[in-house]
């Protein structure tokens, strides 16, 4: 059986599919470090985990499709553990994170993910850039980075997706080829022994278990690359989607999510202050900083700005994600009612906004696609006040 070697799994990751193994984290303990622990990263896997020897381990790389044709280049895992080391704090997201919101306006094809399908860690590993432009790589604007994974399908076809040459080869792009992930050799689930770090760009794009990397004139060929982790409007459905037409995902979109309370929870209010805290986590793709996140316990008619926790990168290179706390005020409506001994409900609403000043949508129906992927609107949490 493919599936005879997987990796032994933290328990506490909640399993979304066995085979292959898709997990989150509690959501609810998200928020709790700046790096989340590698035990702890959620793990999306879409074919059986391939078993890989280091001493065997070789990382082919064909740059004769770049516009000055290079040699044929293999790395064995001592060799790129030689070349220069770099250090990058990145996010990881699923394209698909926070699915099963969007599945309340309207069914959607995929795992029903909650808001744990990220994860933020320390990566390290050799430059992309400086080994493509070793090999005589040129920038071209039209070109591609094909990377392939050891993970193959049952018709022998691995794991594939591909990012514009450009982000390739920028400096300031940070791609690694990781082997390392906060400080720890990469776990099996995570692409032990090299896995490709993409910062700002959708998990899919971020193969693992790397055995190829090709620059060519086209994307990727995959499933993945052409028929999967693509946008479309809400009025498309699956008779009238043509995946040829849209675009791959490459950059998300601005995000945020109440990590504590969760939904349901009763929470207690500060006797003193008449506030509750709440905490979270906010991301944007291609580098975008995160500059505020917003919450509000009265559908928006007053909000108030949450801390940020982040790291001091500059803008357009600022991968890792923001952590938050806000001291929210209980409205006074709430109070009124709590007093003469009501339910006490509270509706809580977070929305962050990076540095392009991109915000995120107010609700789902408006982004709402096939694929459930990009859901990226308010996040809305209710809870009971003690
Ligand atoms: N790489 C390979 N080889 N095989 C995969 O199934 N899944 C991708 C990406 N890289 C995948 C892969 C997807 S969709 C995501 S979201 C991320 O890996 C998840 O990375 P993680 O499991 O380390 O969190
Ligand atoms: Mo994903």
């Amino acid at each position: 059986s493919p599936w005879a070697q997987e990796p032994v799994r933290h328990a506490l990751l909640k399993p979304a599919s066995k085979r292959p193994f898709n997990a989150e984290p509690p959501i609810g303990l998200l928020a709790e470090k700046f790096y989340t622990p590698n035990e702890m990263f959620y793990v999306r896997n879409h074919l059986p985990v391939p078993v890989l020897v280091p001493e065997e381990y070789e990382l082919e790389i064909d740059t004769s499709g770049g516009e000055q044709g290079g040699q044929l280049l293999t790395l064995t895992l001592a060799q790129i553990k030689a070349l220069p080391r770099h250090t990058v704090t990145a996010a990881i997201m699923c394209g698909g994170n926070r699915r099963s919101e969007m599945t309340h306006i309207k069914a959607v094809k995929g795992l029903s993910w909650g808001a744990g399908a990220v994860g933020n860690a320390k990566w390290s590993g050799a430059r992309l850039c400086d080994v493509l432009r070793e090999q005589g790589v040129q920038p071209n604007e039209s070109m591609h980075v094909i990377f392939e994974g050891a993970d193959l399908d049952p018709t022998s076809h691995p794991y594939g997706a591909s990012i514009p040459l450009s982000k390739a080869l920028d400096p300031r792009g940070d791609v690694l080829l990781a082997y390392e992930m906060n400080d720890e050799p990469l776990t099996r689930d995570h692409g032990y022994p090299i896995r490709v770090i993409v910062p700002g760009v959708v998990g899919a794009r971020n193969v693992k278990w790397l055995t190829r990397i090709m620059v060519a004139d086209h994307e990727s060929d995959s499933h993945w690359q052409q028929n999967d982790y693509k946008g479309f409007s809400p009025s498309t459905d699956w008779d009238t989607v043509d995946f040829s037409k849209a675009e791959a995902i490459q950059a998300m979109p601005v995000t945020s999510a109440i990590c504590t309370p969760l939904p349901g929870e009763r929470v207690k209010v500060d006797p003193q202050g008449g506030y509750i805290t709440v905490r979270g986590y906010a991301w944007s793709g291609g580098g975008r900083k995160i500059l505020r996140v917003d919450l509000t316990g009265d559908e928006g008619k007053t909000w108030h700005v949450a801390e940020l926790e982040q790291e001091d990168s500059p803008d357009g290179r600022h991968y890792g994600w923001s952590l938050w706390t806000a001291r929210l005020p209980i409205p006074e409506e709430q109070q009124q009612r709590r007093k003469a001994g009501g339910s006490g409900e509270l509706e809580i609403w977070a929305k962050a906004v990076d540095s392009a000043y991109n915000v995120q949508p107010e609700k789902f129906e408006h982004i709402w696609n096939l694929r459930g992927v990009l859901a990226n609107a308010y996040h809305k949490v209710k809870v009971k006040l003690a």
